[in-house]
């Protein structure tokens, strides 16, 4: 089963953590362009702001009008410090999972291979206990089905789809709810008289290859199909990391062992980054101290790295440098590829390396 774990109203909430002092009130965050004091878009706003026809991307001198004065923050983005809580989720979420990665500043897919629902209820308590922040989370077979299930429920929600609920949750879905459809093949699709992913079925494949040429065009037809599996690669769910995290067999400070936890864990995440076609550039370990607090150490190479090859040395250095620093003994290890690069359009030399 996939997790997938969505942040609600992230950088609005982010703002409430540090600024108690607003509770309450409408919180929109800016990106200001500068030209006069209200040009610029919004980033997001907090529930409170919704409710009132505030939403991210619209020009705040709009918002300004919908939002009650007296009762408006307006807040301009911080991307370092909601990158800064955002590692601070990433580091929670690969203490309770496997395999795992971050696919934009507020969002995580897991893949769970044991009993996925308590996980994910785990998951997003911890969370909270540990960041202050909400999130959402939607537990499926798919990532499209998860990712929906999250949405659905926000914030704070929760809601788990086994196979036969997520068929129903996708094929009833308006068409342009489905996470990759955006608003021009949306607007194409309603032109052929398809309102829900269950209209979709009704139409002719060569129709769909021909209108929406075959990229697009096979991605419906998998859509309407039900082969939910292939789906999400083609959309906004890009995986830009992929982590594997083991517990050592008792603490230890002892740098073999360290890395011979890291050999055995290594060869899940090339085969992942082999069956994706992605390469990676940073390297990166995490630790986990017998005070049960999280560090990492990373370094990034020039060139994209592949599916083989060995990292021990690089490895090494990263855990050698951590112990310099750090007195503790380390009780969990995890190794991270970051920064991965797509290389599916040149099946033919990757598929040489
Ligand atoms: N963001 C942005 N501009 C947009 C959309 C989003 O700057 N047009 C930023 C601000 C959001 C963050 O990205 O906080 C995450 O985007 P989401 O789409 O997940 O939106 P939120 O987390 O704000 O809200 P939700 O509770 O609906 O997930
Ligand atoms: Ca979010």
């Amino acid at each position: 089963m996939i997790i997938h774990i969505d942040m609600d109203y992230f950088f609005a909430q982010a703002e409430e953590l540090r600024h108690p002092e607003y509770t309450g009130k409408i919180i929109v965050v800016c990106v200001y362009s500068g030209r006069t004091p209200d040009s610029g878009v919004v980033s997001t706003v907090n529930y409170e702001g919704r409710r009132y026809g505030v939403h991210s991307g619209m020009p705040i001198f709009k918002a300004r009008k919908r939002a009650p004065p007296q009762d408006s923050v307006f807040l301009p983005v911080d991307h370092e410090y909601y990158g800064e809580i955002s590692d601070r989720i990433d580091s929670v979420v690969t203490e309770y999972a496997e395999i795992s990665g971050r696919t934009s500043i507020d969002e995580w897919f897991i893949r769970a291979e044991g009993d996925a629902e308590p996980l994910a209820r785990k998951i997003k308590q911890a969370i909270r206990e540990k960041t202050g922040i909400t999130c959402s989370a939607g537990v499926a077979p798919s990532m499209l089905g998860a990712k929906m299930a999250a949405g659905m429920r926000k914030p704070d929600g929760f809601l788990f789809v086994d196979e036969a609920a997520e068929r129903k949750m996708i094929e009833d879905s308006d068409i342009e709810k489905v996470v990759g459809i955006g608003e021009k093949t949306a607007e194409a699709l309603h032109g052929l008289g398809v309102e829900t992913v269950k209209n979709l079925k009704k139409l002719d494949r060569m129709l769909l290859v021909e209108k929406f040429g075959k990229k697009s065009g096979s991605w419906l037809i998998a859509l309407a199909e039900g082969r939910y599996g292939e789906l999400l690669e083609y959309s906004e769910g890009e995986q830009s990391e992929v982590s594997r995290i083991g517990t050592l067999k008792e603490k230890t400070r002892d740098a073999s062992e360290m890395l011979e936890k890291i050999a055995e864990m290594e060869g899940d995440n090339q085969a992942w980054l082999k069956q994706h076609n992605k390469f990676f550039r940073t390297l990166a370990i995490a630790f986990v101290t017998e005070d049960m607090k999280n560090h990492s150490r990373s370094l990034s190479f020039k060139s994209p790295k592949g599916w083989t090859g060995d990292f021990r040395e690089e490895e090494m250095k990263l855990i050698r440098e951590f112990l310099a620093g750090n007195p503790l003994a380390v009780r969990r290890i995890g190794i991270r590829y970051a920064n991965l690069v797509d290389v599916s359009g040149q099946k033919t030399l990757a598929g040489e390396l």
